[in-house]
């Protein structure tokens, strides 16, 4: 661990001190102009923040520190006769900046699996609230009960220099990272299999360990867990997830009250829930049709049905994306690989078929292809994960990975209190009158 935070130190200082000479020969220079449109929907286009870990192109999709999908497929060190990256090494590449060994890998790996303890008093916070309650409620509990062990919390109030909020930071998102996994699956036995728990294996990789916890121990779901892991960690810093992490993070609130704050963004329909909304939404389908394998004309009947009572077709759309994304197509080369007959796997690529052109004819809609939730929830259901309120606790797990990331850099770098400005409608109506 002390030789992973030197290397990460090295890598903090220098770009710490680039950022202090690009500032001070550039800091007066515009980076775009502001609509009144922009301060009233949404702030999309506003380049207003900075975040190291990944950059989403509009056509291209995500990369991680300028690495695509595919290309972390085929470099990030896999596990032992897998075929997906091991999501420990993207953490690597996440926060050092440089592509891990497999050397690298399996130190986090190992860090992780030391760390991976969860006090009983989660488990007892959880088992308070009823059944009933829905698996990211259960989770941010969960973290929230976990806050208790929070390092930077207990420093900060002896008194903690601030050249060091990086060093907490970075214990408490390792430990938060290395615990996840438990407390996710508790959730799922917990809620689904009659809290019949089972107890981590020591040596297996974050991932695979997920994966046994819940109970699932096809070695494809294994990899499935680790490509999921991979995919849904991170897109750049704007999304609802990573932002209120950011904001959160930056009233100095410790990696366990910033990260749960934003994994209740994560929460929303229109953010991660939208995995657990797309499987409801076709099995719903199903269910009005009559059939587990619609037709492409039964599913345009369907979409216009959706849009005509006025919801969105969720999977579909993006905020930045204007092209299909890139974590969509991943997903699909897993299923075209491990699953090419399954019907649902297959319906959900009829849907994609069928759904840009409807969208497209509307004539509003920004973006008429999938995102990451149209195709999740059909690779799960083949292995009898079919549970959906739960998907969204998983895209939590894996966003973990992201935004801790990047707070621990937020720290490394000193990054301020957020703070922009907002405005009444009589303000914006009074500067129009030139008053
Ligand atoms: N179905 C129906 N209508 C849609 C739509 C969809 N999938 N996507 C966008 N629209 C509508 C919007 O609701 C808006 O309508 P309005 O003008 O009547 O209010 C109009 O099209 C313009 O929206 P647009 O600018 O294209 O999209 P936004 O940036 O406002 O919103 C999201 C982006 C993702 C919120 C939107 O496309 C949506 O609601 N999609 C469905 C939910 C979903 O899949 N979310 C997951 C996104 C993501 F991958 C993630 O964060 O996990």
């Amino acid at each position: 661990m002390d030789i992973l935070k030197e290397r990460f130190k090295a890598k903090a200082d220098a770009a710490a001190a680039e950022i202090k000479d690009l500032l001070k020969e550039h800091g007066n220079k515009k980076v775009g102009e502001v609509t009144l449109s922009q301060v009233y929907q949404g702030m999309r286009g506003i380049t207003g923040l900075v975040t190291e870990t990944s950059l989403l192109d509009a056509q291209e999709g995500i990369r991680f520190r300028g690495y695509s999908i595919p290309e972390l497929q085929e470099k990030l060190p896999k596990a032992k006769d897998g075929s997906e990256p091991l999501p420990e090494g993207l953490f690597f590449l996440m926060l050092l900046g440089e592509l891990p060994s497999e050397e690298d890998t399996n130190k986090i790996t190992s860090i992780l699996q030391r760390r991976s303890h969860v006090p009983a008093h989660v488990f007892d916070a959880i088992d308070a609230l009823p059944i009933t309650t829905h698996p990211m409620t259960m989770y941010v509990v969960g973290v929230m009960a976990l806050q208790t062990e929070s390092v930077f919390a207990k420093k900060y109030a002896e008194g903690l220099n601030k050249k060091d909020y990086w060093d907490a930071t970075f214990d408490d998102a390792l430990t938060l990272i290395a615990r996840l996994p438990r407390i996710a699956a508790y959730i799922y036995r917990r809620k689904y299999k009659n809290s019949e728990h089972i107890q981590p294996n020591g040596l297996l990789d974050w991932s695979g360990n997920l994966a046994h916890m819940m109970g699932f121990n096809d070695e494809r779901f294994h990899e499935l867990m680790r490509l999921y892991m991979t995919i849904h960690a991170d897109h750049e810093g704007g999304n609802v997830s990573a932002h209120t992490t950011h904001l959160v993070g930056s009233a100095l609130s410790d990696s366990y009250l910033s990260y749960a704050a934003g994994m209740n963004g994560l929460a929303g329909p229109l953010h991660g829930l939208a995995n657990q909304e797309v499987i409801k939404w076709i099995f719903e389908m199903q269910a009005e049709i009559g059939s587990d394998d619609p037709t492409p004309e039964q599913i345009a009947d369907y979409v216009q049905q959706t849009l005509k009572s006025g919801k969105v077709v969720p999977g579909y759309g993006h905020a930045v994306l204007r092209k299909t994304d890139p974590r969509f197509t991943a997903q699909m080369e897993f299923g075209k690989k491990h699953m090419p007959d399954d019907k649902l796997v297959k319906t959900v690529w009829k849907i994609y078929e069928t759904v840009p052109p409807i969208l497209q004819s509307l004539g509003k809609i920004k973006n008429p292809w999938p995102n990451v939730d149209a195709h999740s929830g059909a690779l799960l259901v083949h292995f009898g994960l079919k549970e959906y309120e739960f998907y969204t606790v998983l895209f939590a797990v894996s966003r973990a990975l992201g935004v801790l990331a990047s707070l621990i850099w937020d720290r490394a770098l000193g990054f301020p209190l957020e703070r922009p400005k907002s405005v009444t409608t009589n303000a914006v109506k009074m500067w129009l009158e030139g008053k």
